[in-house]
């Protein structure tokens, strides 16, 4: 009986780990002023390590990025964009 007890707490344990390192976050990008900007932001954000997604809107003028917190910032995504010419914000 012990065993399928121990898996149970060694999952449990995984998927907590998992979910401390994935961030979510949405940030502002209120200079968008075309389509084709979303594709300049969304390569540039991806091209920070530990980003596993990036998905911008033009409409809502906003990226929403997930990435593992202990291999990148908030600081660092906001460096991206504005990197490209693109200052973020982040949205609360
Ligand atoms: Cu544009």
């Amino acid at each position: 009986m012990k065993k399928p007890i121990f898996l149970f707490a060694l999952c449990l344990g995984l998927s907590t780990f998992a979910n401390a390192a994935t961030q979510k976050a949405v940030l502002n990008v209120p200079t968008m002023d075309c389509e084709t900007c979303p594709l300049t932001i969304k390569a540039a954000l991806l091209k920070v390590p530990g980003v596993s997604s990036a998905r911008v809107s033009y409409k809502k003028r906003e990226a929403i990025v997930e990435y593992d917190d202990t291999r990148t910032s908030l600081a660092e995504l906001k460096k991206a964009t504005a990197d490209v010419g693109y200052p973020s914000l982040l949205q609360d």
